[in-house]
């Protein structure tokens, strides 16, 4: 298969890039298109170049599984430059996405016009990188120095329509009537277009020799690196692209664009950037699994979601969001209203918020059915269960699913721990059970646990991840274990928080520690938000031998005195009437202090960098042993859903990324360290872990 194939139609030369999926800029496209354009350069029987691309999209930017391996010439600059010194004009097609170093290239072209609803961004620092192929010197020119600022900085992708208005691209092309020919048509148009642009490229076209962007206010860059300090805090791409930037008002384009290229080499060989290309690469492969055969997949039409509490309901709107049918069953019309109400907010929330428009709520919405009657299950083909958190009450609700639905129905369980093994086999067909383990809220959280039980077919499991894709959704399989995957090693993780409380650290010191980790938010302060009665609950579900108590007394107190958290009012902190938190509360430091004395704890200063290896080092063992257990299939799995569901850094690429960056070894000597200061069987080291990097569990997926 060619990667870049010439054509001369009615005197303009058309280069064509076909790399599926995604026209990745590998190195056999890099030099295809060089070589395209050389030769449409020395064609008597060109007077114009088209660049464009075969299948859904243009080019989606550099071929990020290059960037491990010794780069290969010629560079994306050399495509780059090669294109804008070309002596005839070059016209870009864009459709699909022009991300990264595609619209780089897009740039370096004298013209660009693009499909309606294509979309264009320079998303490098989403993968700890900036652009490195004059992305960060060429936007400006084109779009002003703001617009190219949140654009890069936020890796930002735009609409056509966006790009139109702000003159990055020149023309749009409609999507026309005859859908079929679309990409026939769209090329006619093109052509008629590169026949028509002047033969003499005007000198401002080549970007590379257009003026400076025009000088900002003195104060802007810095203004910028302070805003993005908070927003994008400890991400280096983003501090180094408001330099580049910088450097495009104020050096010529020659100089500026090597501060560029400097940056981009630093940044690619970068611990962030290797971490941010794992968990891309990561999210891509998580959800897959070795099949025996090719499983067929059921076709889900219509579903029903029991339970319109906080979780049932934003699952009826991540299914009615994607366009579903959904049925939403609850036992009494008043607990219904409740629900129905809990939609309009998150519909009202979600339109403020710019995350959809008017028409789609309403479409959303009318596409939801309350229901207190469960024979109107009849005719669905997927049923996701989110009752109270309780075995009893779940198999009471299965039961009753059971006695409406079709018998190749899917029946999944929303749990966030319990056994669904119980669920499966007290049901007349198990193969057809299957728990989907969503992150609240549902309708926003892209981060999905799919529980394979011991009896699901393939057939079941292949069908939810295939609807889970359709919603957008990031799934990670899970066996049954008490928690899962993300819960289990939350415990452990929950579990040192609450010894180190005991120790001597302060709420605050804990919570800060792990936020100048990276972690989105402290554990307490996640505490008091998700609710200590929830944890409590999940605790009482346990054997008291299978957690350590004294680790949890102090939540536990807290719940029994009706303080859980923001929703009371009062938890590890106290809140206002509006959540604001208002600071830690002292009489639970009194609290704590007497627990501690109580349990024998002699209260001591404890160090920063202790608690964030204790913490973190309990999630790396904890899911060390679900991967030896089988629990999860690979520790990029376990990565995914520490970063998509508990607001682990996503630029440290995972807690199991961060321990192989760390080292293996290193990390079971530390592991082995706690377990002889601490003397608990909590710390016992996970086989994978003393095995160290050669056990298959932890290879990479880049
Ligand atoms: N390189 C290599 N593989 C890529 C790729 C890329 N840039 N983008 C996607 N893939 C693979 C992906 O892993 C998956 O593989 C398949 O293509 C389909 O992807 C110098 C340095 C374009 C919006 O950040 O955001 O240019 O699982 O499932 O949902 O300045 O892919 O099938 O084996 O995501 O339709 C900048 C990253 C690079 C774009 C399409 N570019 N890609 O989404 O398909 S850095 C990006 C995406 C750069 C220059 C710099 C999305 C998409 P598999 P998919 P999709």
């Amino acid at each position: 298969m060619m990667t870049a194939e010439y054509q001369v139609i009615e005197g303009v030369a058309v280069v064509t890039v076909d790399n599926p999926p995604v026209n990745a800029i590998s190195q056999t496209v890099r030099d295809g298109i060089i070589k395209g354009i050389d030769r449409a350069s020395a064609d008597p029987e060109a007077q114009s170049v088209l660049l464009r691309c075969e299948g859904k999209t243009f080019m989606a930017g550099a071929d990020i599984s290059e960037f491990d391996k010794p780069a290969l010439a010629p560079s994306l600059p050399d495509v780059v430059n090669c294109i804008e010194a070309c002596p005839k004009p070059v016209v870009a097609l864009i459709h699909g996405y022009a991300l990264g170093g595609g619209l780089e290239i897009a740039m370096a072209c004298h013209y660009r016009i693009a499909q309606e609803g294509a979309k264009l961004g320079l998303t490098e620092t989403n993968l700890g990188l900036i652009p490195g192929a004059g992305g960060t010197q060429r936007l400006p020119r084109l779009v002003g120095v703001s617009k190219a600022l949140d654009m890069i900085t936020g890796g930002k992708i735009i609409s056509s329509e966006e790009a139109l208005e702000s003159k990055l691209v020149d023309k749009l092309i409609g999507h026309l009537p005859e859908k079929s020919d679309e990409p026939q048509n769209m090329l006619k148009v093109a052509l008629n277009y590169c026949q028509k642009v002047p033969q003499q490229t005007p000198v401002l076209r080549r970007l590379s020799q257009a003026p400076m962007p025009h000088q900002v206010a003195e104060g802007v860059f810095d203004e910028w690196r302070t805003k993005m300090h908070k927003r994008k805090r400890n991400l280096n791409a983003v501090q180094s692209a408001i330099d580049a930037v910088e450097a495009s008002t104020k050096q010529p384009f020659d100089e500026a664009i090597k501060l560029e290229r400097n940056l981009f080499m630093l940044l690619r060989e970068s611990q962030q950037a290797k971490a941010l290309r794992h968990i891309f690469f990561a999210e891509k492969k998580a959800g897959q699994f070795n099949t025996k055969s090719v499983p067929s997949t059921q076709k889900i039409q219509k579903v029903a979601v029991i339970g319109a509490g906080t979780m049932g309901t934003g699952i009826a709107m991540a299914f009615s969001n994607a366009g579903y049918p959904v049925l939403l069953l609850e036992k009494s019309h008043v607990a219904l209203e409740q629900g129905i109400t809990r939609i309009e907010k998150m519909l009202a929330s979600s339109i403020k918020r710019e995350k959809i428009t008017a028409a789609q709520a309403d479409k959303s919405r009318n596409l939801i059915t309350p229901t207190t009657d469960y024979q109107s299950l009849q005719d669905v083909d997927m049923v996701i269960e989110a009752v109270f958190e309780d075995l009893e009450v779940k198999s009471q609700v299965f039961a009753q699913i059971h006695e409406h639905c079709r018998s190749d129905a899917i029946i999944a369980s929303n749990t966030s721990y319990l056994d669904i093994n119980v669920l499966a086999m007290g049901s007349p067909y198990p193969e057809n059970i299957i728990g989907m383990h969503f992150f609240s809220p549902a309708n926003i959280m892209k981060l999905v646990e799919v529980i394979r039980t011991d009896y699901c077919s393939e057939a079941t499991l292949t069908t939810a991840i295939k609807v889970l894709k359709h919603l957008n959704k990031v799934s990670v399989i899970s066996g049954v274990c008490h928690g899962f995957i993300g819960n289990r090693m939350y415990q452990s993780y929950q579990r040192e928080v609450g010894l180190l409380l005991l120790e001597g650290a302060s709420p605050k010191q804990i919570d800060q520690a792990l936020y100048n980790f990276g972690m989105a938010m402290g554990p307490l302060s996640v505490a008091d938000m998700s609710g200590l009665d929830i944890s409590y609950m999940m605790r009482k579900s346990l054997n008291k031998e299978d957690y350590d108590s004294r680790a949890f007394l102090v939540h536990d107190r807290l719940v029994e005195s009706n303080r859980k958290g923001r929703k009371t009012h009062s938890g590890f902190y106290k809140y206002d009437e509006n959540g604001k938190k208002l600071g830690t509360d002292p009489s639970v430091l009194q609290l704590i202090a007497a627990t501690a004395s109580e349990l024998g704890f002699q209260p001591r200063e404890v160090k920063d960098n202790e608690i964030i290896d204790r913490c973190i080092l309990a999630l790396v063992n904890e899911g060390a042993h679900i991967l030896d257990e089988g629990i999860a299939a690979s520790a990029s799995d376990i990565d995914v859903v520490y970063v998509n569901g508990y607001g682990f850094p996503r630029h440290l690429g995972g807690p199991m990324h961060y321990a192989q960056a760390s080292g293996l070894d290193h990390v079971a000597k530390t592991i082995d360290q706690f377990s002889s200061s601490y003397g608990d069987r909590w710390w016992k080291s996970a086989a994978s872990l003393r095995a160290g990097s050669q056990n298959g569990k932890w290879e990479e997926v880049v």
